[in-house]
């Protein structure tokens, strides 16, 4: 189901392509954790649809947003960050939801910070290699480092591969953005839309409230508890919203050690009571609605493997 969210989205006028046939496609953000794909996302449809932290791996699943321009649509895929190494199911899934973006997008993007490649880079340049489609470099966060320090990571990755563009930007201050979608929409193929103009993704109103409240547990907790933590919609009545009444929530946060509950719950309920009311504002602001959310906390030790656990909770299947 697509997410319509009563927003409106300016659609008109941003970036102007010459008059071909209308132009679409599919576009990964592909790279390691914490390189600022959600952010460039975001800035890229000018709106917060995928949750942003300071925290490495906080995007779990594809997330696809779609960039409307006058004679072009272009759905940008995020991806998690890609890890090698450790291996319960939830991983695999997050891995696996790479390189299915990479199988379906037109155009790949790889994100990296402006320092030279490592082993994730250079795996996801093999990836990327294995497709015909046109690859573009962007280095993000440019506004951290001297302008100097960029010449030797440009030529590095230059000899990696043969990338349509490399390209340096500054996602936080949207700085060589716009200049990214010129250069994306040059290399878009002809197409139909993908989306309606006030349709913007294909993940629902519980998937972004889940997130919100996930965004929350990465921002307030340290170390491991956020890793260890799932969000799950039990209940989502809008059957009062006709009424004016509020839209019913109810959120289940898993995690997977009894202790871990004492800390998020926090004393005498303190904690999560915090964690709801900063959720509740966000979801408002996104749902346009007033909220009443409820907030429970369950122990599940073992939901990283659970198949059944992961497909309910969105979380992209390998199969
Ligand atoms: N200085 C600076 N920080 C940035 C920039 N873009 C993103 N960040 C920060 O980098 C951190 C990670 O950003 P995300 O967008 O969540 O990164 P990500 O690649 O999606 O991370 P994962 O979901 O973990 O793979 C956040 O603290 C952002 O504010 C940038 O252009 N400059
Ligand atoms: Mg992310």
């Amino acid at each position: 189901m697509s997410c319509r969210l009563g927003i409106s989205k300016q659609v008109e006028g941003r970036y102007q392509v010459s008059s071909y046939g209308f132009r679409s496609g599919y576009v990964a953000l592909v790279g390691r954790p914490n390189v600022g794909k959600s952010t460039l996302l975001n800035q890229l449809i000018d709106f917060q649809l995928s949750i942003v932290t300071d925290k490495p791996q906080t995007t779990r699943h594809e997330v696809l947003g779609v960039a409307h321009g006058a004679g072009y649509q272009i759905g940008f895929l995020d991806t998690p960050g890609l890890i090698r190494g450790r291996s319960n199911r939830l991983d695999r899934n997050m891995r696996a939801a790479v390189y299915r973006s990479l199988d379906r997008s037109d155009i790949h993007i790889l994100v990296v910070e402006p320092k030279m490649p490592g082993a994730i880079e250079r795996t996801l340049i093999e990836e990327i290699c294995k497709t015909d489609s046109p690859a573009l470099l962007v280095i993000n966060k440019v506004d951290s480092v001297k302008k100097g320090r960029l010449l030797p990571v440009i030529d590095q990755y230059s000899r990696l591969h043969d990338f349509s563009e490399l390209l340096p930007i500054s996602a936080m201050n949207n700085d060589g953005v716009s200049l990214l979608v010129s250069l994306i929409v040059q290399h878009l193929p002809e197409g139909s839309k993908i989306m309606e103009e006030d349709e913007f993704t294909d993940r629902s109103e519980r998937f972004l409230v889940a997130e919100i409240i996930r965004k929350n547990i990465y921002e307030r907790y340290r170390e491991e508890l956020p890793y260890s933590a799932a969000v799950s919609i039990e209940e989502f009545d809008d059957t009062k919203l006709s009424a004016g009444g509020p839209v019913y929530i109810s959120a289940v946060i898993y995690v997977e050690r009894i202790g871990q509950k004492g800390i998020l719950v926090g004393k005498k309920g303190t904690s999560i009571r915090e964690v709801a009311i900063e959720a509740r504002v966000a979801i408002e602001e996104l749902l346009g609605h007033h909220i009443y959310l409820d907030i429970w906390v369950r122990e599940r030790s073992d939901w990283k493997d659970d198949v059944d656990f992961l497909e309910e909770t969105n979380y992209p299947s390998i199969g």
